[in-house]
């Protein structure tokens, strides 16, 4: 197929043939390399969005690249009937490198929740003594861990929720950073499992207050609950640390990985827990096709090497103090609050003008900056763990140049 096709012609054909699941800004991209991405015109962006984080490690990083390129040329699926030569030193490395004792590899960050709250639930069965059918997790208002039946059962967006009933039942929805209503929750003693994200990203990079996931994983603790996070986009480095928990040094019950842990490459996900809570589930309790195959053992193995290589965890804690500095001190009344932790942020915009967060998103790609509004009024900022400091600068000047014409 020798067929080019204008950006135009192409956005034509999704809206087509495609379902309308989605609105995304009118950039058609055909090409990435390290932070940048290219349109169909051939037009330079810097990608602020990173594929919400699935992308730290950078755009086609070539350590990943070919990895998946020399597996898929040698075994890509055998899938879980039969042993295969590349599990079980991916299981070693990614044990070893987070510090659990097992891992359940899955592929979408949706899965990982599934598959966690499957494993707490039966956790709270067999260890914890809950009568059966009556365990329950409790989750946060505002979360957002994907979009099966039994995720969104647990959210509260209208939009990810309504018209998709019945909902699985077993959750108590409480507050985000709310101690006192955990401590009510937590008496209930048939609750199994907490589930939080260390920064709401959906919530609009909403970061909780300093103590707070030290003090609910002691709460849970105490109450012989488990502390489930899902580091789906917080996790490996984006936030300036391995994990968002490390900067409290609380060790998660249950670990949910998604997004990075491939680099964007591939869709893989991981629950990673001790033997205490792994070995609940028994052989054909739970599995995936996909999850664990070769490809993206060998995938995940090296865009976590990549992400030790090139110290990205020490990167976005750098670079993510410049950025909200530099976005602080723009002179706009556009700007109510800069928030957000080492390369995952968020400006608050206040409308004025009759401009929005979507008119700023607008100007920001005529400008060579791609980002994506959320809620109406939150732009969120998470480039490339890998731009340098020189490319972070002239992003910031021109995302500064795309505020500055409204207001
Ligand atoms: C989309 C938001 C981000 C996640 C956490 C699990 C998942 C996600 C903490 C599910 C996915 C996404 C997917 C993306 C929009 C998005 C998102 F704005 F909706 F909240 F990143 F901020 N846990 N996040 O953030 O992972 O099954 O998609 O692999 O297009 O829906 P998945």
């Amino acid at each position: 197929m020798t067929d080019t096709k204008t950006s135009q012609e192409l956005i034509k054909l999704e809206d087509k043939y495609g379902a309308h699941n989605y609105h995304p800004l009118p950039v058609v991209l055909a090409k990435g390399e390290g932070p940048f991405m290219w349109d169909v015109e051939g037009k330079r962006y810097f990608d602020f969005l990173s594929a919400y984080s699935a992308v730290n490690q950078g755009h086609c990083h070539p350590k990943i690249v070919n990895a998946l390129y020399e597996q898929a040329q040698t075994l890509t699926l055998t899938s879980r009937a039969f042993y295969n030569d590349t599990l079980g030193p991916y299981e070693q490395y990614v044990t070893e490198y987070f510090g659990y004792d097992k891992i359940l590899p899955m592929n979408t960050g949706a899965e990982g929740d599934e598959t966690a709250i499957k494993l707490c639930r039966k956790w709270g069965y067999e260890k914890k003594g809950i009568p059966d059918g009556e365990a329950k997790i409790i989750v946060c208002e505002n979360n957002f861990h994907g979009r099966t039946i039994t995720v969104i059962s647990m959210s509260t967006d209208p939009d990810a929720r309504n018209g998709f009933g019945p909902y699985t039942p077993g959750f108590i929805t409480i507050p985000y950073n709310d101690l006192g209503a955990l401590s009510i929750a937590l008496k209930d003693p048939n609750v199994a499992g907490f589930l939080v994200e260390p920064i709401q990203g959906e919530a609009g990079v909403f970061v909780p207050d300093e103590g707070y996931l030290a003090k609910t994983y002691e709460m849970c603790k105490a109450k012989n609950v488990l502390f489930i996070a899902d580091e789906v986009q917080t996790g490996i480095a984006r936030t300036g640390k391995l994990l968002a928990c490390d900067h409290e040094n609380v060790r998660p019950d249950i670990l949910i990985l998604g997004k990075a842990l491939s680099g964007g490459i591939y869709p893989v996900s991981a629950v990673l827990a001790d033997d205490d809570i792994m070995l609940c589930i028994k052989p054909g309790e739970h599995g995936s096709t996909f999850g664990g195959n070769p490809v993206a053992s060998k995938v995940a193995v090296a865009a976590l090497e990549v992400v030790k290589d090139e110290k990205l965890a020490e990167r976005a804690d750098h670079l993510g103090n410049i950025f909200r500095e530099e976005m602080q001190n723009i002179d706009s009344p556009m700007i109510e609050l800069v928030r957000g932790k080492g390369l995952l942020n968020a400006i608050i915009i206040k409308p004025t003008n009759g401009k929005e967060a979507w008119d700023v998103c607008v100007e920001m790609a005529k400008n060579g900056v791609l980002a994506k509004p959320t809620h109406g009024h939150i732009i969120r900022f998470a480039p490339p763990l890998v731009i340098s400091e020189e490319e972070l600068r002239e992003a910031i000047s021109l995302i500064k140049k795309s505020i500055l014409v409204f207001a």
